[in-house]
């Protein structure tokens, strides 16, 4: 559907300026309705850019924010191939980080500005990654659980119509499907093992299935960017609409890995043709985005440590790049 209604032209600009709004938005108007992409350089309603770099910057930082439940337990990982292969998956986080703060910068905000927000405690991330990562089961629930919803929420974002978001969402959701493998692996894996470990691995799942399915968001009643951004071809599918489908996916691959999920109400509704769960607690929700969550204080203070630690390879990296532009200018 077109945006149209979505930006009306201010007033107070001159003839010229107006015409040139006028024309940006009946361009952006059908790049949209035509299912197409807007690019960086293209014209964008204000409205349009804010939202996306809402979203991205928030994503960006979740990615960053998330490689600390797992890199917690990379000095404890139980043989040489769990560590190696726990390694790789942060720094695949990082670099997600890395592409999603990229695409953020094409929309006009600086990388500085974005993490002076995020350590600043002013910018929102993931509400999954509040919660503490207690056992080694841990990083299989989360490969599973949490890496499987982002998959689920971030492979319709690959056709958002922000090029640069769509095109780093590609990429992503490959590493991601990585990610859950090795995830389901390890909890494959306890659960064949002994009594002890079989339990560590439902505990696990017990803990991290509610927070999993709140990733996607409040219930579409309580969600308020929604249809402004699936009107705009950001969003494809409401937040219910992907929990459900997510529950879905995860009812079959629970049976697989012989254990449960920690709902007695999830069922197949016959008449709307989707997943149904028990209720989730959200007031628990809106407490950790108020940021109160069990980990929270930990998160940024961790991220605070790391960004004073990081000053001095900026320092370097900006006086590398001072000289090697001044050797440039020279020659
Ligand atoms: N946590 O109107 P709504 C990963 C906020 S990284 C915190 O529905 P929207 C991984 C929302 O921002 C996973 N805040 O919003 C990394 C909004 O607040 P503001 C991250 C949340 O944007 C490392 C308000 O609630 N994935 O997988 O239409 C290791 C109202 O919500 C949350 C993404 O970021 C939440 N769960 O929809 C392993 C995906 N939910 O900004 C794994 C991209 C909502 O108005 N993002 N809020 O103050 C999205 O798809 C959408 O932004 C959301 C929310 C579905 C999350």
């Amino acid at each position: 559907m077109a945006s149209q209604n979505l930006q009306s032209v201010p007033p107070e600009l001159s003839p010229d300026e107006r015409e040139r709004e006028q024309a940006g938005q009946a361009y952006f108007d059908r790049i949209i309705s035509e299912d197409s992409r807007i690019e960086p350089r293209d014209w964008m309603p204000e409205a349009y850019r804010k939202t996306l770099l809402r979203q991205i910057s928030q994503h960006a930082h979740s990615e960053i924010i998330g490689m600390q439940p797992e890199a917690n337990w990379i000095t404890r990982a139980p043989s040489l191939k769990r560590k190696a292969i726990l390694m790789a998956k942060v720094q695949d986080e990082a670099g997600h980080g890395l592409y999603l703060y990229s695409a953020a910068e094409t929309l006009g905000q600086s990388r500085d500005k974005m993490m002076d927000d995020l350590i600043a405690g002013k910018a929102r991330y993931s509400s999954i990654f509040n919660y503490p990562a207690i056992s080694w089961a841990d990083m299989g629930a989360i490969g599973w659980l949490v890496d499987g919803a982002a998959i689920c929420n971030q492979v319709p974002l690959c056709r958002a119509s922000y090029g640069p978001y769509g095109r780093a969402m590609v990429r992503i959701c490959k590493e991601e499907s990585f990610h859950q493998r090795q995830g389901f692996e390890i909890l494959l894996e306890l659960s064949n093992g002994t009594e002890a470990q079989k339990q560590m691995a439902q505990d696990a799942v017990n803990r991290w299935y509610a927070p999993a399915l709140m990733m996607f968001g409040p219930p579409d009643d309580d969600s308020p960017n929604s249809k402004q951004s699936m009107a705009w071809n950001i969003k494809r599918f409401s937040n219910d609409e992907l929990r459900s489908r997510f529950v879905g996916m995860m009812v079959e691959q629970v049976k697989v890995l012989g254990l449960t999920l920690p709902d007695d109400q999830v069922r197949f509704n016959e008449e709307t043709k989707k997943w149904e769960h028990g209720p989730l607690d959200w007031n628990e929700f809106k407490d950790v985005l108020a940021g109160r969550g069990p980990c929270n204080a930990q998160r940024l203070e961790r991220r605070r440590e790391a960004h004073d630690d990081g000053a001095w390879v900026r320092e370097a990296a900006a006086e590398y790049a001072r000289k090697q532009a001044e050797k440039e200018y020279a020659a």
